[in-house]
């Protein structure tokens, strides 16, 4: 017997299969020019028209540990809260001049705590600096939409279960040009597209 509760899911996994058509993956490998290796490039879908993407419901993490933020580059969709956690004796100074971020400063915090910044802009590439230690130097980029990746150090990337639908797939990094690439995704399959970045 199909009662209501079953009908219920029934009708709202069908619903949910018909909106988000999954599809097929796109992978390959980015060579990154004149920097020390292919690593922390962000391969990313720029506009997924007609979907509307959510922040993730956990916030991000940017760990600040032996002087260093980790990790160095951070993607993250549009809305999300990222937490910026002390894990060294000395304090910092977490700050980021760019416009698209508010200029915001979250001043000092001792060991073990944290404090947090939520990004409301997207097409934001925000340079994480501290006021204590110049050295100190992280991006977070915000995007439309989680059809994202970050390459390795060899330059391999993989995103998945991108729905059907023609794209601008683009690659952004810290210190080479972005680059831009028209693609079709259908369904049920892989396609590979590989990169040259440089200055
Ligand atoms: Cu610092």
């Amino acid at each position: 017997m199909l009662n209501k509760t079953k009908l219920l899911v029934l009708v709202t996994l069908f619903l949910t299969l018909a909106v988000i058509n999954y599809a097929g993956d796109i992978k390959g490998k980015v060579e990154a020019k004149g920097v020390k290796n292919n690593a922390n490039a962000v391969v990313y879908i720029e506009d997924i028209p007609g979907i509307k993407f959510n922040p993730s419901k956990e916030n991000a993490k940017m760990d600040q540990k032996n002087l260093t933020f980790i990790p160095h580059v951070l993607p993250i969709v549009v809305g999300t809260t990222v937490e910026y956690i002390n894990s060294d004796d000395v304090l910092h100074n977490v700050f980021s001049p760019d416009k698209c971020a508010e200029k915001f400063n979250l001043g000092t915090w001792a060991k073990g705590k944290s404090r947090s910044y939520t990004f409301n802009e997207a097409k934001c590439y925000s340079v994480m600096l501290c006021n204590v230690h110049p050295e100190m130097e992280a991006f977070i980029v915000v995007l439309k939409n989680p059809y994202f990746a970050l390459t390795d150090k060899k330059g391999n990337y993989l995103i998945k279960d991108v729905p059907e639908g023609k794209y601008k797939l683009k690659v952004w990094h810290e210190k080479l040009k972005e680059k831009s690439l028209e693609i079709t995704v259908s369904k049920d399959s892989s396609i590979t597209h590989d990169f040259e970045i440089k200055k």
